[in-house]
């Protein structure tokens, strides 16, 4: 995903400490709360990156809004679903309830159970639902918005449904498992652009987690996912903090 110019992209593969890296270079940290279950196994089995768990009770990453924009937008994470109650929102731009938009889970009150959905805060908690999001697997989840405003939720990379619901612009927070809304799941490679990503890009996002390298990319040969650039960024989020300096 790197290579498609995400605005935040948190890989969420660090080890310890309390900070989310955005290996987008737009230097847009997140801040871990509540206990996040750092080093968990990761969506790609490209490569050895990890993902982070969030317990449904108080975990979260977040950081102040990171774009105000309400069309050109896509949201993108890998989502590992633990089941559970309660309205669950995976990755959100904005105020749950009030603005912004957000990749949530229904708990039956804004869609039915267990479902995948859009949500935009203070106009719709369903607008577009994605089917029942699988419990205990991988999967990539993405929803964008065109230039023209037309919504389309993605499932791994597969269209699930549109809206033209226009959303309040986002203030507050950028964040993966809001406090009102806390998500029971592992979560990888949370990204947020400010363009419309398509269909075909979101496939192959979405293939390319599991893919067999190609053996004919010049560019594939010294960089085996197209995660790779990033990977081989200085990493300095949630690490080990100085000696005496822990929370
Ligand atoms: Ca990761």
């Amino acid at each position: 995903m790197i290579q498609h110019a995400p605005l935040l992209y948190w890989r969420l593969g660090e080890a310890s400490g309390t900070t989310a890296a955005d290996a987008s270079g737009s230097a847009l940290p997140g801040t871990c709360a509540g206990g996040v279950a750092l080093g968990q196994t990761g969506a790609l089995t490209t490569e050895t990156d990890t993902a982070a768990g969030f317990d449904g009770v108080d975990d979260r990453v977040s950081r102040s809004v990171v774009t105000t924009a309400t069309a050109n937008v896509t949201l993108e994470a890998w989502v590992y679903w633990r089941g559970g109650s309660g309205h669950q929102v995976i990755l959100y731009n904005g105020t749950p309830g009030t603005n912004g938009y957000g990749l949530s889970v229904g708990n039956g009150s804004c869609a039915a159970g267990s479902t995948l959905y859009l949500i935009l805060g203070g106009v719709s908690c369903g607008a577009v639902s994605g089917g029942t999001l699988p419990l205990n697997t991988w999967t990539h989840v993405a929803a964008a918005r065109s230039a023209a405003g037309t919504w389309t939720l993605y499932v791994n990379g597969v269209s699930k449904g549109t809206s033209t619901l226009a959303p309040v612009a986002p203030t507050g927070s950028t964040v993966v498992s809001p406090a009102t809304n806390t998500l029971n799941a592992e979560v990888d490679e949370a990204a947020l652009y400010t363009r419309s990503l398509g269909a075909a890009i979101l496939l192959a996002h979405y293939q390319r987690a599991t893919a067999t390298v190609s053996k004919t990319s010049s560019t594939l040969r010294t960089a085996s996912s197209p995660w790779a650039e990033a990977r081989s960024r200085p990493s300095p989020g949630c690490a080990p903090r100085p000696a005496g300096r822990g929370r």
